[in-house]
């Protein structure tokens, strides 16, 4: 039997629910050269601004033994550049394009939602968690009001025919409160998680080992925040599609988000390392739905919230592949 990878992000359809995770592969070209982008269930854009930014002093990386922190500081070519260069490369690729867009202020959200209001935009992302600005106040998603006033803003100013989806920060009190201020702002959906705040110190200097001081922790180490993320918004706003990413690196891993209830993941430091990781985990998880009775993704999405007993009921409802393989 065939699996039906099919998922959606709001009204968005996709083909499979595997994409890249912003800032970890530019716009999509330079993983071009080792798959066809258009395979993915899509791309998701490193977050831009309306002006070309040089971003934070290096060093802008470091590997430490539980993952990388990135200081970028929102590096990039600015709305004009990217609309001409990245975006419409994105569409003669034939790629679903989630574009992530970052202000300094809610003016600046909805500039770029109003610069991008034309132009082959899948899906908008609206980064209000970058841990690498200027200062904490323009963590937007530290604070559900401020939270709130970005959203239903860009929520305004976008297309009505793209959904917007607000990306989240782990870095809170209650990831739940502000879930639900950006859900009654307008949000279509959420992303979750950006990176953690964290610091690593260079014991020959002395001295913070990235030139911005702090920066963004990624990979397996933050997972099951992650997953506990997703698992609490999914939760407490069922309704709201979820696009969940941290540390993902197999299909289990894939698997595990969206049975705590994300429709659909993003892969990102993973591609640092191994570039053609969203395509294997595509294969991966088709492989993992199957071996545990499921048809559908759409079936697993949030299955982990059933009951034990529900999850049986479900399963053996679906002879002749009933119950769950070990
Ligand atoms: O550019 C960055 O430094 C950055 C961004 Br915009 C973000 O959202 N998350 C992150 O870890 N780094």
């Amino acid at each position: 039997m065939t699996m039906d990878m099919t998922t959606s992000l709001a009204s968005v359809e996709l083909a499979n629910p595997v994409l890249t995770a912003s800032g970890c592969a530019a716009a999509g070209r330079e993983l071009s050269q080792f798959f066809d982008v258009a395979d993915l269930g899509g791309v998701v854009t490193k977050s831009i601004m309306l002006k070309p930014r040089s971003g934070r002093p290096t060093p802008r990386m470091a590997e430490t033994p539980s993952g990388m922190l990135n200081s970028i500081g929102l590096q990039g070519p600015g709305i004009d550049s990217f609309i001409a260069n990245d975006l419409s490369w994105l569409r003669q690729a034939g790629a679903r394009t989630v574009v992530s867009i970052a202000g300094h202020n809610t003016d600046e959200f909805v500039s770029l939602a109003k610069r991008l209001y034309h132009q082959p935009v899948d899906v908008l992302e609206v980064n209000i968690s970058c841990p690498n600005v200027e200062s904490r106040g323009q963590v937007f998603a530290c604070d559900p009001i401020a939270s709130a006033r970005v959203i239903s803003a860009v929520r305004r100013a976008t297309n009505p025919n793209v959904p917007i989806f607000a990306k989240l920060s782990p870095d809170v009190t209650d990831i739940t409160q502000i879930a639900r201020a950006v859900a009654d702002a307008g949000a279509d959906g959420i992303s979750l998680i950006n990176t953690l705040l964290g610091l690593d110190i260079d014991l020959d200097t002395m001295r913070p080992t990235l030139g911005g001081t702090t920066g963004g922790l990624s990979g397996p180490a933050i997972r099951p925040v992650a997953l506990r993320c997703v698992w609490q918004v999914h939760q407490a706003v069922p309704q709201l599609p979820l696009l969940g990413m941290g540390g993902i690196r197999t299909g289990q891993d894939a698997l595990q988000f969206i049975l705590a209830g994300a429709s659909a993941v993003s892969v990102g430091t993973a591609v640092f390392h191994d570039p053609t990781a969203p395509i294997r985990i595509i294969a991966e998880l088709e492989a993992e739905l199957a071996r545990r009775g499921f048809r559908s993704v759409a079936e697993a999405v949030g299955f982990a919230h059933l009951s034990a007993e529900e999850q049986a009921a479900f399963l053996a409802s679906r002879s002749p592949v009933a119950g769950v393989a070990s």
